[in-house]
């Protein structure tokens, strides 16, 4: 979405493709299917979760977990934990009563390959084991870090993250947003998510909260930076190129950073805060280029 020189991401791409198929093998492992007719929900999920998307969200429960040497082996299921929420999201937000898309990750959307009722089923059902694999002592010994690992999701999904943003994304359109409330609106929808991600990596360390909120304000940052690319891809790019319908927000006549300050006013936007999200960083040193490679991809990303 650029035209600056390209920066490069290639070691930060190796290890996404890494940790995708290591956290692709973690949700197959947790999301067993069942016998009966319930079944079918799992079914559901497995199609929602498994074989899709960037997995931006789990490389970034590594890469900040990896910061503190904490092993894969728990990492891995924080990152899944995130992804599920994530993925939950994605099949609620494609219902007929939130923004009725057919298209997802390349493929039709979970209430297209099965039917209203089961995709709602199986967003409840993805959100709840999220919760179920932060709370099992295979994700870290000490019960007081997997209580913070639980009260960190659980607040960064709700009613004060990401669930608080989508009801006012829903809202948008009756009310007059100033950019500070279109910047709440995009935070809570899309940057606590991403933010909670980062720091569970810390948690799972039992880094102090200091170092904590380090990474979540990278986190905050980036996944601004992340959300304004994704409002210039819905104009810039293509269906086939991402997976998902595009043109929507102009369609639906949506307040976002692209029709506020322009493609060009937007991207500038977004490159300002991927740097201020690796500016964060440097106290970690080298040892963080990953993560720094990750703001410049959520920029500069094609899908
Ligand atoms: C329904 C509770 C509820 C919340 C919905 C996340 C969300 C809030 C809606 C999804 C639609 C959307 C465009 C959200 C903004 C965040 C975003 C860009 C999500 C897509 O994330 P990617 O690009 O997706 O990381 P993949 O498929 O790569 O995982």
């Amino acid at each position: 979405m650029n035209k600056m020189p390209a920066a490069d991401l290639s070691a930060f791409q190796a290890e996404l493709v890494a940790i995708a198929k290591a956290t692709n093998d973690t949700l197959d492992a947790l999301l067993p299917l069942a016998p009966g007719p319930e079944g079918r929900v799992l079914e559901a999920m497995r199609y929602s979760a498994l074989d899709g998307g960037k997995r931006l969200r789990p490389f970034l429960a590594c890469a900040s977990a990896d910061l503190f040497g904490v092993p894969r082996a728990r990492s891995l299921r924080a990152a899944a934990a995130v992804e599920m929420v994530h993925c939950y999201s994605l099949i609620h937000d494609d219902l007929p009563a939130m923004d009725d898309d057919d298209l997802r990750r390349g493929r039709p959307t979970v209430h297209k390959k099965y039917d209203e009722a089961t995709a709602i089923l199986a967003g409840d059902a993805l959100l709840t084991e999220a919760f179920a694999v932060l709370a099992d002592p295979a994700t870290h010994p000490d019960g007081e870090i997997r209580a913070k690992l639980v009260a960190e999701l659980a607040r960064a999904s709700g009613a004060a993250g990401m669930v608080g943003g989508q009801m006012i994304d829903l809202m948008a359109a009756t009310l007059t947003l100033d950019d500070a409330g279109l910047k709440r609106l995009q935070n809570l929808k899309t940057g606590c998510i991403i933010a909670v991600a980062c720091r569970m990596g810390a948690v799972l360390a039992g880094a102090p909260a200091a170092t904590v909120d380090l990474l979540g304000n990278y986190g905050m940052d980036m996944g601004l930076a992340f959300q304004i690319a994704d409002d210039v891809l819905d104009v810039e790019s293509t269906a086939a190129e991402t997976g998902k319908a595009t043109g929507k927000d102009a369609a639906a006549g949506k307040a976002t950073f692209v029709s506020r300050l322009g493609l060009e006013g937007a991207k500038k936007l977004a490159h300002q805060l991927a740097e201020q999200a690796n500016n964060q960083l440097n106290s970690f040193g080298n040892k963080a280029v990953l993560l720094q490679q990750a703001a410049m991809f959520a920029v500069t990303r094609r899908n």
